[in-house]
């Protein structure tokens, strides 16, 4: 008879609903009772419903847990330094995350891929490798499948690519990926880490469990990244210094010489392709594309089917996605930039001078002189809107740059109104906010379709 484990979930969101589920069907077997604790806001719902028809308890409206568990399971939206959190503690013998859930079901076969920016694109793009050598293998976690709902479904030869927050990765005990990346660390999500140093121990704890036969692929691009790659090369492991910057000396690296990608495995280089070959664009891409190619040819695909994959590779929704061209001006939405350095990483794709910038949104007051010294370089005008356009406006106009013209304009649309009038043949109008977008969208998915539809729009008209 096995061990039968009583399981509370906190958050009644994607994962909570999925783990639920999952533990539900095992009641009676491996598990004793499910207890799932919505949050104070969550509220009866289909999802509610169906947990208490699969037999789970359901508490709604309520932090608060009582009774004594085997396991607690949270929520990523969860900060562990929350008193939600500390409930969990107090309530159960051991407190863990969704991605650590699934790896002690199924821990055969895992890559795992974390940074603030460019993993979802360095997930995708790593399953497109793999698949394009024949290999099966599945996009999973932060990416927006939750990785316990694949679990039945997983053949047993099949790679889960897991993309990985740092809400996720700060609740992982013994998850061991053979592969792991950290693509870079810069400051975001201080509302749930507290402190940037907390953050970026979260994101180190991709490598905790590597041993000398994994690989271990991370940035020297940034101070904290450099740190992570130091320490983990200490241990040991194999690193895979990765860099746009420089050509490192090291065994392993994957790196840019002139416009070529080339990864360094014991001391061997492999030439992937060129810049121009990839499908996707700006120095990030490179990055992102070194990353996906070093992780493939550790799983040992082929060059062939690397350049292949690198090639057809279709740019994700959001992330610097070509959306139309009108009269020689192309539009490209990068609403996922909701950070300065997604939008430093976007101008690097696009001819300097040639950039019409849409910026602004739900004002997180993050430093903007880094962000403000790219813009007077790349920018002939910077369009500001929305509740972080005034000080994103007056950041910019600190700059006092001859090149670069600032506008603010109250909301989006009448921003993108003032970049298509100002426009040129041969420019290209970016949305790329820097912003969270909550004080005019519900998301970014959101705001990414409203400018897709302003251009629909325009194309329209043009061909009245
Ligand atoms: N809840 C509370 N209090 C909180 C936060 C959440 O009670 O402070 C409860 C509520 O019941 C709420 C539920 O938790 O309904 C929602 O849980 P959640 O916020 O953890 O979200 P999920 O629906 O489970 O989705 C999560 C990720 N969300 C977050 O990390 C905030 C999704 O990433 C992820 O795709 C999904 O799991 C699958 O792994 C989203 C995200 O914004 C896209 N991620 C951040 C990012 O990419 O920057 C990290």
């Amino acid at each position: 008879m096995p061990v039968q484990k009583s399981i509370v979930i906190l958050g009644l969101g994607l994962t909570g609903g999925a783990v639920a589920k999952y533990c539900a069907e095992r009641l009676g077997t491996t598990v004793s009772s499910v207890t799932v604790i919505g949050g104070a806001a969550s509220k009866p719902g289909k999802l509610s419903c169906e947990l208490e028809n699969l037999g789970c308890t359901v508490k709604l409206g309520t932090e608060q847990i009582e009774g004594h568990f085997d396991l607690a399971v949270v929520s990523p939206g969860i900060s562990e330094f929350s008193g939600f959190f500390a409930e969990a503690e107090a309530h159960a013998d051991e407190v863990i995350g969704e991605p650590e859930f699934a790896y002690r079901q199924s821990p055969e076969h895992w890559v795992a891929i974390t940074g603030t920016n460019g993993k979802t694109t360095t997930t995708s793009l790593s399953t497109a490798l793999l698949h394009a050598a024949g290999m099966k293998a599945e996009a999973v976690g932060n990416i927006g499948t939750i990785i316990t709902g694949r679990l039945d479904e997983r053949p047993a030869d099949s790679w889960f690519v897991a993309e990985l927050s740092s809400f996720q990765l700060a609740t992982t005990k013994k998850l061991h990926p053979h592969v792991a990346v950290l693509l870079n660390i810069t400051p975001d999500h201080l509302e749930w880490h507290k402190t940037l140093e907390n953050y970026a121990a979260a994101k180190e704890k991709i490598f905790q469990n590597l041993t000398k036969d994994d690989l271990a692929i991370i940035s020297v691009d940034d101070d904290y990244s450099r740190a992570i790659c130091e320490r983990v090369a200490a241990r040991g492991i194999r690193v895979c210094e990765l860099t746009v910057q420089t050509e490192p000396d090291t065994p392993y690296a994957a790196f840019l010489r002139g416009s070529e990608l080339i990864v360094r495995r014991a001391g061997e280089e492999q030439h992937i392709c060129t810049q121009d070959e990839l499908s996707i664009r700006g120095l990030h891409n490179v990055e992102n594309a070194l990353a996906a190619s070093a992780l493939a040819l550790e799983l040992h695909v082929g060059l062939d089917a690397i350049r292949s994959g690198l090639s057809t590779f279709k740019p994700l929704e959001h992330r610097i996605e070509p959306c139309g061209e009108v009269n020689g001006v192309h539009f490209v939405n990068d609403s996922k930039a909701t950070n300065t350095d997604s939008v430093q990483k976007a101008l690097t794709a696009f001819k300097p001078g040639h950039i019409i910038l849409l910026l602004g949104g739900h004002d997180k007051e993050t430093p903007l002189t880094d962000l403000a010294c790219d813009v007077a370089k790349d920018v002939r005008v910077a369009v500001c809107y929305g509740a972080a356009g005034p000080r994103i406006a007056e950041a910019l106009q600190n700059e006092h740059s001859d090149t670069l013209t600032v506008v603010e304009k109250p909301h989006m649309h009448e921003a993108f109104d003032k970049a298509v009038a100002v426009a040129k043949s041969g420019d290209t109008v970016l949305l790329s906010p820097a912003c969270s977008s909550f004080d005019e969208f519900h998301n970014m998915a959101e705001r990414g379709r409203a400018f897709k539809s302003y251009v629909a729009d325009l194309i329209a008209k043009t061909r009245e």
